[in-house]
């Protein structure tokens, strides 16, 4: 018998690469190249190509799992589900429905997404949700937001890269964490054009570069101030696009006068030759782009960090042009529908606000309550774990794994243990899973259909492929069968494209609005980018117009949207159509070293380990090329301390102190000590990290906090 693949997409990263699943008669799972998807072109990394590891029963749960006695042990579905139920009424009876927190991922696909949503505020009647995406790029979406009205990561596709003329490319190394995504980089260079790489490590993708900067951590902010600075200082403003698009620009221009170069030279160590080239291979071009990810991104100023770039790109009239613009490189696999469809604490479906009367009217009515039953904003991300075991009693978790990836994991880890009750839905054992009162088992990416929105902005359909194991259920059905013990019998279909079909109308209208998009439209075109609203026929709301739409076999439906690949090219999603400056200063990280704490420390990945680990450290050949933490040091620094390669150091910050092999390599700056995340335990990078929050975002700051070194002896 003939067995045929089924073309999907990775379950990792936002690149969301097109592969072919194939499953083999020993019950394995082939992995094979698909060709047809644009953005990887059969290529993929070797997470994506070891994915099919975790689907198999050796390393994954197939069974619920209660506390009994302090262990967790085996239960039945039925036994399990009732103790959530009653652990979350318990909770929401003795101390209220605020006291039932719910964290949500940006792994998990929309249509999860939306229901985990939609369950928090219909059946828990809960404020306090939020997800793991507010560790990621929530700094991006805000300083977004306030320039262009939207968040979208990146306005353009990835296939524009190559046509454009020189991309600044702000604290990514694509180079491990998106690897097919290089090829457009490379292809850039071979049209001409130039690559500036900011990152305070050599890293593979800034050995790419015609130019690297390696700024101290956390002065990002001072470095594109000074760019500006000297954009305007060398008569490069583009006086007509400023004077056309944008508005604000005289109160950004005066701040970013104060940034003198040699001032910033001094804040950065970047030199003022390096930011007069910069200046010119960014300014020569007619087209040009500047891409920013998490280094510049997860800091305690991270939204005027990324507003400071922006404001570069508007001064130079590099934005809502072709081949041109800002764009944010989101993260995880859904890290861009992740952040539209209401898991975040003060949103709604379609990127709507939770403030917002209309937004509450418009989606109270999709799912058939009262718009005043709705709880208002919520804490974010890190708030609502540092509240577990005092505010919030009760927590429901699923796609997330913060006892290794949260900051002052230590101190968080002991506020999940403080829980009344816990409950986490996980398709391995995490070290969170391992804290929990019941852990459900559930079906994977190839096991299960969904949408997901990859960075590009381009929704996705991932098919099912393969049967799931006996003893597992997905998110969709958790959430169906809770909502039904806690009196909610409908609202919460199990099947992927149902709750597709409310999403829609739920979005529609709204800044991300899928009304237009249809799983068969998914399937027929390789993705849609959003917005795609519905045509709306004169005398008929968008929602009906959409559920009646997609007749054509073949294509774009006649007359359809044919979705949104490039944004802002007439005019910005503000109410004026303008792009808005926003003046920014300098500002020092909430944590600078000092005699106690001389060194920093900045953290981030590696290219074979994946997020917390759960999955890939469940996988051997990712094992084998990554198999635990490492302390980055520069030889002066290692000399200082008497370190030689492998030794064991710790590091010690004012939440911790972590050990791990050093790592010695001339390629990061010898101030600077650098971390992956990916490890639980002694070696937890997170131990360490600040959580001092961005103003704006919420977002954390784990990319500069002050540490010192010692020799254990
Ligand atoms: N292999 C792998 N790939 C992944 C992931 C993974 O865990 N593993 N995770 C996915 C997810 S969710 C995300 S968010 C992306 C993240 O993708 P990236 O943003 O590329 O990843 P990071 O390693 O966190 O950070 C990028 C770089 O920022 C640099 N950096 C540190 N501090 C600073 C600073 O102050 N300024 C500047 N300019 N740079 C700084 C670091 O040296 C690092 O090289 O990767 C996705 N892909
Ligand atoms: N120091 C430091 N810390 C960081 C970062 C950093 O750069 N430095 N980066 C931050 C960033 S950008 C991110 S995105 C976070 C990520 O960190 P986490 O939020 O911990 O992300 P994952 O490790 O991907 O956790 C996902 C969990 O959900 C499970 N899972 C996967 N798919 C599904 C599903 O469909 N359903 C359910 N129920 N479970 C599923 C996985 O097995 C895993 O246990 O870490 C943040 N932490
Ligand atoms: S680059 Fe990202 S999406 Fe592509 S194979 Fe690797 S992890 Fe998967
Ligand atoms: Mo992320």
């Amino acid at each position: 018998m003939q067995i045929s693949a089924t073309p999907t997409h990775c379950p990792y990263c936002a690149l969301q690469c097109g592969m072919n699943l194939t499953p083999a008669p020993d019950g394995t799972v082939e992995v094979s190249e698909r060709a047809d998807f644009p953005v990887n072109r059969g290529a993929l990394c070797g997470k994506g190509r070891t994915a099919p590891a975790v689907l198999s029963s050796r390393v994954r749960l197939t069974s619920p799992l209660v506390r009994s006695e302090g262990v967790l042990v085996p239960a039945t579905w039925d036994e399990a589900l009732e103790r959530i139920a009653g652990g979350l009424r318990r909770t929401r009876t003795e101390h209220g429905p605020d006291a039932v927190g719910v964290f949500g991922g940006g792994g998990l696909t929309n249509e999860k997404a939306y229901t985990l949503g939609k369950f928090a505020r219909v059946v828990l009647g809960t404020s306090q949700i939020d997800y793991n995406g507010r560790f990621c790029m929530s700094s991006a979406a805000a300083a977004g937001t306030k320039a262009f009205g939207l968040d979208r990561g990146l306005p353009f596709p990835l296939e524009d890269i190559p046509k454009t003329g020189c991309v600044i490319l702000v604290g990514s190394n694509l180079a491990d964490t998106m690897p097919p995504s290089l090829r457009f980089f490379n292809e850039l260079k071979e049209n001409g054009g130039t690559l500036i790489v900011v990152d305070p490590r050599r890293t593979k993708t800034a050995e790419q570069a015609d130019l690297h900067l390696a700024p101290r951590p956390g002065t990002d902010l001072a470095l594109a101030l000074g760019l500006l600075h000297l954009v305007v200082a060398e008569g490069r403003v583009d006086e007509a696009y400023v004077q056309e698009r944008t508005t604000g620009w005289e109160d950004a221009r005066a701040a970013a006068m104060a940034h003198w170069p040699e001032y910033v030279e001094r804040i950065t160590g970047v030199s003022v030759p390096q930011l007069r080239e910069t200046v010119r291979l960014f300014c020569e071009p007619e087209n040009a782009m500047v891409l920013t990810a998490r280094g510049p991104e997860q800091q305690s100023k991270g939204t005027d960090t990324v507003g400071a770039w922006i404001n570069l790109c508007l001064a130079t009239g590099r934005a809502g042009r072709p081949l041109s613009g800002y764009g944010c490189l989101t993260g995880q696999g859904n890290g861009q529908g992740g952040r539209e469809h209401g898991q975040k604490a003060d949103q709604l479906p379609g990127y709507r606000k939770l403030d917002d009367p209309a937004a509450r009217r418009h989606v109270a009515e999709v799912w058939g309550v009262d718009p005043d039953s709705l709880p208002g904003p919520g804490r974010s991300a890190y708030e609502l774990l540092d509240a577990l075991g005092t505010d919030i009693r009760s927590l429901l978790l699923m796609g997330s794994n913060p006892v290794v990836s949260a900051p002052r994991a230590a101190h968080i880890e002991e506020r999940i243990k403080s829980l009344d009750f816990l409950a986490v839905c996980d398709v391995v054992l995490s070290e969170t899973a391992a804290l929990a009162d019941v852990v459900l088992p559930v079906t994977q990416w190839a096991e299960e259909t969904g949408t997901t929105t990859s960075l590009e902005g381009r929704v996705l359909l991932r098919r099912r492929a393969i049967t799931a194991p006996d003893g597992v259920r997905s998110d969709l059905e958790v959430m169906h069968e809770l909502a039904d013990r806690l009196g909610v019998e409908k609202g919460f279909p199990t099947d992927a494209e149902e709750v597709f079909e409310e999403l829609r109308r739920a979005s529609a209208g709204g800044p991300a609005d899928y009304s237009g998009i249809t799983y068969r439209r998914l399937a027929d075109e390789n993705g849609v980018f959003w917005p795609c609203p519905a045509d709306v026929q004169d005398g008929e709301d968008a929602s009906s117009a959409a559920s009646g739409e997609d007749t054509a076999a073949q294509g774009v439906p006649a007359g359809a949207h044919p979705g949104t690949p490039r944004l802002f090219l007439d005019r910005f999603a503000t109410p004026d159509g303008r792009a808005r400056f926003v003046p920014v200063s300098h500002r020092a990280s909430a944590e600078e070293p000092d005699d106690e704490y001389p060194v920093l420390l900045t953290t981030g990945r590696v290219v074979a380990q994946y997020q917390s680990g759960a999955q890939t450290r469940r996988v051997d050949e990712l094992n084998a090329a990554a198999p635990g933490p490492f302390v980055e040091l520069h030889p002066r620094l290692a000399a200082r301390l008497g370190a030689a390669e492998g030794d064991p150091v710790a590091v010690v910050s004012r939440r911790g102190r972590a050990v791990a092999p050093a790592r010695i390599t001339t390629s990061i700056r010898p101030d600077t000590v650098f971390m992956p995340f990916h490890w639980p335990g002694e070696g937890r990078a997170n131990t360490l990290t600040n959580p001092a929050l961005d103003p704006t975002s919420r977002m954390p700051e784990f990319k500069a906090c002050a540490v010192r070194l010692e020799m254990l002896t």
